[in-house]
Formats: C-alpha cells, sequence, structure tokens
C-alpha cells in the first residue's frame, strides 16, 4: 500500500501520522505551500483524505482529486466533508463513532458541574490568595436539576444516564421522537429550553441543526438556565449567546466548542459564569488512539477489498 498517495487535511494525531506514513505515501496538506499546484502535481496518485473536526473534504478539494476513493475522518462529526457530493462520486466515508462517546460524555458533566459549581474560578480564589481573606460565595447545585438535551444519538444517551446517576429528570428534543426511552420528547427546542434548567447541546452539525440555539432558545432558557456545548460551535448563535451571557439573561454556559475556532470572543473571557474548554471533548491518549486505529483499520479494509469498520457511506 505504499504508493497509495493519503493526504492528511490538517495535524491531529501524532501517532495516526506516524502510522500513515509506515503504510501509504502520506502528504500534509497543512505543510503545503502552494495548494492548488499540490493538488494538480499529485491529482492522480491521491486515493484517501483524511480530516477531522476542523478540516475535511469541500467539494472544491473532492473536485481537484479525480483518483479519491474514500475520506476517512478522525472524528464522529461529518459536517467538514461534502457528503452530498462524496455520494454523487461513489466516494466512500468513514468516521470514528461509540470510541469517543464516554468521553465526550464525560466531559459535558464535567462542563455541567464546573460551571454550576464555580470550579475555575474556586481554583483561581485558591491560586490568587483570596481564599485567606474569606471563603468563597454559595454555588449552585447540580443533583436534581432538569437536564434537557438536544440530541439523542450515543453521545446524548451517554450524558442522559449519566445525568440520571444526579438523579436529573431528563427530556430531550431530536428530530424524531425516540419511544424506547422513558425521556421526556419536546418537539420544539424552545419547549425544550424552556421545561430544563441545563440545555446541552449533543446533535450533529447539519443544515437542520446550525444555530438551533438561538435568541428564542436562550431566552427560553432564563437567568436561571445553564447552557452546556459539546457539539461544535454553529449550533449557537454565537453573539446572541455572549450577549445573553453579558446581560446575565442567561444564567451561564460551558463551552467546549465555538463558532470560528480556535478564535473564543473575548467578551466572554470576563465572565465568571462562563467555562471555556479548548474542543478536547474526545481528547484523551485512550481515545484519540482508539479513533487513530479506526481511521487505520478503515483505509485498510478499504483498500484491501474489505468490509470498512463504521462506514457512512
Ligand atoms: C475531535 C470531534 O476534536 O469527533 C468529533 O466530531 O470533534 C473530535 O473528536 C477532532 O476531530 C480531533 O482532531
Amino acid at each position: 500500500m505504499e504508493s497509495i498517495g493519503v493526504l492528511m487535511a490538517c495535524p491531529m494525531n501524532p501517532y495516526l501520522e506516524q502510522e500513515l506514513d509506515k503504510r501509504f505515501t502520506l502528504h500534509r496538506f497543512w505543510k503545503v505551500p502552494e495548494k492548488s499546484t499540490f493538488l494538480s502535481t499529485h491529482s492522480n496518485s491521491i486515493r484517501a483524505v483524511v480530516g477531522n473536526a476542523f478540516a475535511g473534504a469541500d467539494a472544491q478539494l473532492i473536485e481537484a482529486l479525480p483518483k479519491l476513493e474514500i475520506v476517512a475522518s478522525f472524528s464522529v462529526g461529518l459536517d467538514k466533508i461534502d457528503l452530498a457530493k462524496c455520494k454523487e462520486k461513489g466516494i466512500r466515508v468513514t468516521n470514528t463513532p461509540d470510541v469517543l462517546t464516554e468521553d465526550v460524555a464525560d466531559l459535558a458533566i464535567g462542563l455541567i458541574l464546573a460551571v454550576l459549581r464555580n470550579l475555575c474560578e474556586c481554583d483561581r480564589y485558591v491560586r490568587s490568595g483570596k481564599w485567606k481573606k474569606g471563603s468563597y460565595m454559595l454555588t449552585t447545585k447540580f443533583t436534581g436539576k432538569r437536564v434537557g438535551i438536544i440530541g439523542l444519538g450515543r453521545i446524548g444517551m451517554a450524558i442522559a444516564k449519566r445525568a440520571e446517576a444526579f438523579s436529573c429528570p431528563i427530556s430531550y428534543h431530536s428530530r424524531t421522537e425516540k419511544p424506547e426511552t422513558k425521556y421526556k420528547y419536546y418537539p420544539s427546542v424552545v419547549e425544550l429550553a424552556a421545561n430544563c434548567d441545563i440545555l446541552v447541546i449533543a446533535c450533529s452539525l447539519t443544515e437542520e441543526t446550525r444555530h438551533i440555539v438561538n435568541r428564542k432558545v436562550i431566552d427560553a432558557l432564563g437567568a436561571e438556565g445553564v447552557l452546556i456545548n459539546i457539539g461544535r460551535g454553529p449550533h449557537v448563535d454565537e453573539p446572541e449567546l455572549v450577549s445573553a451571557l453579558v446581560e446575565r439573561r442567561i444564567g451561564g454556559a460551558g463551552l467546549d466548542v465555538f463558532e470560528h475556532e480556535p478564535e473564543v470572543p473575548e467578551e466572554l473571557f470576563g465572565l465568571d459564569n462562563v467555562v471555556l474548554l479548548p474542543h478536547v471533548g474526545s481528547g484523551t491518549v485512550e481515545t484519540r488512539k482508539d479513533m487513530a486505529d479506526l481511521v487505520l483499520g478503515n483505509l485498510e479494509a478499504h483498500f484491501l477489498k474489505k468490509p470498512l469498520l463504521t462506514p457512512v457511506i
């Protein structure tokens, strides 16, 4: 397989990069100064693209690579891949579901606790010596709070399971009701937001879910409500969220993702009711290794003409 050209869209994982380098002819796209010259030079040898949550395969890249057979994403989210174009051209697509579910759900609970119990602020309080001058203010209890989840897929379910252990009543919104669960379904996100204390975004990003959390939803969540986003930044109308947080029209937010990563609105930096993370939901050594092995396994399966491990298309 050494002669097969694989294009890695951006840096994502050193182990994956090293293993791809061993098995294929690896091209690191981010190191290429003249992208269009590079693409025309290698258009006949690149048969696979490896992408992730930050860079994938858009229509322009797909069109530039006539020999492209497979896009293997080092992510569960597929929003950086033009799926319609892949389908049209018969290009296979794989992602990394399941292996990251637990980590992302763990992080969602971590964010809830961090926001409600002011964990990051408390840490700063101790480090700055303020504790010596007086005790820290009281915070908000998590156990028993109403948790609303947008998207009850694998990750949404894993968050629900964890929140149940905190005695939280769970409700959700998704495209269709899931009769197999006992959780309360809301056909509208505004209604879900109006009936929960903590609103968690756990759906995939599509044209339908872009800005699914808008001004109306934020207002329905209200001044005591907390928004947690472990999905994608564009799920939220970010300027609306920022003004709601600054004006205290919403209680707080725990955000692992942002609309223009790695740019984060600076207005958020001074707020004590917000916890900001650098898109680390799946970011553990164990999970990233499993994700890398899935990418490698899918590519090998494809080029050996075996069934893909985690096919999307
Ligand atoms: C990663 C992700 O952060 O799976 C997803 O959809 O957002 C992530 O797991 C990313 O792809 C790491 O490079």
